[in-house]
């Protein structure tokens, strides 16, 4: 297997599960980094091991993941196109964050971006002749593989037609939810793994004992048996997507922006908090009209959520969550408002995690966005003509509908959300 976007999760989810895989012996991973590329020589010094830390409430388990065979810099796309072209690799899995796959139309050429890359990878399996394989989306996005096929498809044809005809009829795009929260490292982290194990560890990763991997889609070359490690596979995934993407990954974002407004740090601190937990819940209300029927247990997954949350022992910085807030909201927040708007109700709750991503933005100049030069814009109008300017960023009809800003407007206010639901 390939990996693009060798960070604290995949280490935590991808890595873990094909450790876990009965089959485990006849797969290695060879992970490439992304955002950090420093991460490949810190691995490749350990041999491409690294401690999982379970951190439940009342205690850690600790265990050494041998499945990362090789760990590279990102930019080496020699490498990389090397081992995709290679006929015993079988799957490329990508941890690329969701505003990877919406920067397609930069140069196509330059092999800047990882799924640039990844093209150009896909383009020496063809000369190579090494057939079929899956590609398979980790990102929180909905139809995460239709999303990468969709980029994938842009960037092929800009490159050469031939090459996108291929990738077509040779490359299944699989979709998956994948679940496990996994803080970034801290140094903390790493000296607790030293005092508890006995041996320095710098790529250890504090993770959740919780987690999942739903996915749907055709594996041509093969795959580890995710299933002995609890993965799922379905023919119908939105419904799943949709539940974890609106009430995990949603109240997330509430809690990130409203929390963060509210001097919390952490999502067990902010959920802790009566206003944001209020928040949170009215979303979950709206959002739960729009999931399907009883066999996803709504209410318990609810009450879950709420136990993983308050794990305190992990320290879940807001700030890591708040970041790419246009890229998010897109799809956290605006499938649950347009789905409420469209049932005759006013989508408060949906409203509500984008008012406070606009509050947020105000009250700070340390923000991390791929939009971030329109937001430094937006910022430098007052009221509701910045509210409207931001709104732009995350989706230009949402700005032309006047009755949308001033309720976001109105709802921007932290104070207001205290007054109208103390
Ligand atoms: C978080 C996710 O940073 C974020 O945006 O909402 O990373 C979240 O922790 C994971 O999706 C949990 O599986």
């Amino acid at each position: 297997m390939v990996h693009l976007g060798l960070g604290a999760f995949h280490r935590s989810h991808q890595a873990w599960y094909t450790q876990h895989a009965g089959d485990s012996a006849q797969w290695g991973i060879a992970a490439f980094t992304g955002r950090r590329p420093e991460a490949a020589a810190v691995l490749a010094e350990q041999d491409g091991l690294f401690t999982v830390v379970e951190r439940s409430g009342i205690g850690d388990s600790f265990e050494v993941i041998g499945s990362i065979a090789e760990a590279v810099d990102g930019a080496d796309v020699g490498r990389l196109a090397e081992l995709v072209a290679a006929p015993d690799t079988a799957i490329v899995t990508l941890t690329i964050t969701e505003a990877a796959y919406a920067a397609v139309d930069s140069d196509m050429d330059d092999n800047s971006t990882p799924l640039a890359r990844l093209v150009t990878a896909l383009a020496a399996r063809r000369d190579a002749g090494t057939g079929p394989l899956a590609v398979v989306s980790c990102d929180n996005l909905a139809e995460n593989g239709t999303v990468a096929r969709q980029a994938m498809g842009v960037l092929a044809r800009a490159k050469d037609a031939d090459l996108a005809a291929w990738i077509d009829s040779n490359v299944s795009f699989v979709s998956t939810s994948v679940d496990r929260i996994t803080p970034r490292t801290t140094p903390d982290d790493v000296a607790a793994v030293a005092e508890q194990c006995g041996y320095r560890d710098q790529a250890a990763v504090v993770t959740e004992p919780f987690h999942n991997w739903i996915l749907s889609g055709d594996f041509p070359a093969g795959r580890p048996q995710w299933e002995d490690a609890g993965a799922v596979f379905v023919d119908d995934i939105e419904p799943y997507e949709n539940r974890k993407l609106w009430l995990l990954n949603g109240a997330h974002s509430i809690l990130a922006y409203a929390g963060q407004l509210r001097s919390h740090s952490t999502v067990a601190e902010a959920l802790a908090d009566p206003v944001c937990r209020k928040a949170v819940e009215d979303f979950w209300d709206e959002a739960s009209h729009h999931i399907p029927g009883d066999a996803l247990e709504i209410p318990e997954y609810r009450q879950a959520l709420l136990e993983r949350f308050g794990n305190a022992r992990i320290a879940h910085h807001l700030s890591q969550i708040a970041m790419d807030g246009t890229t998010k909201l897109r799809l956290r927040a605006l499938p649950v408002l347009d789905a409420e708007r469209a049932a005759g109700r006013t989508g408060d709750g949906a409203a509500r995690m984008i008012a406070a991503w606009i509050a947020y933005l105000s009250s700070t100049d340390d923000f991390q966005d791929p939009l971030a030069a329109g937001i430094r814009e937006a910022k430098t109008l007052d009221g509701e003509h910045r509210t409207a300017a931001l709104l732009a960023l995350v989706n230009p009809g949402l700005a032309r509908d006047a009755a949308l800003v001033a309720q976001i407007h109105r709802l921007q206010d932290p104070l207001a959300v205290t007054i109208s639901h103390a």
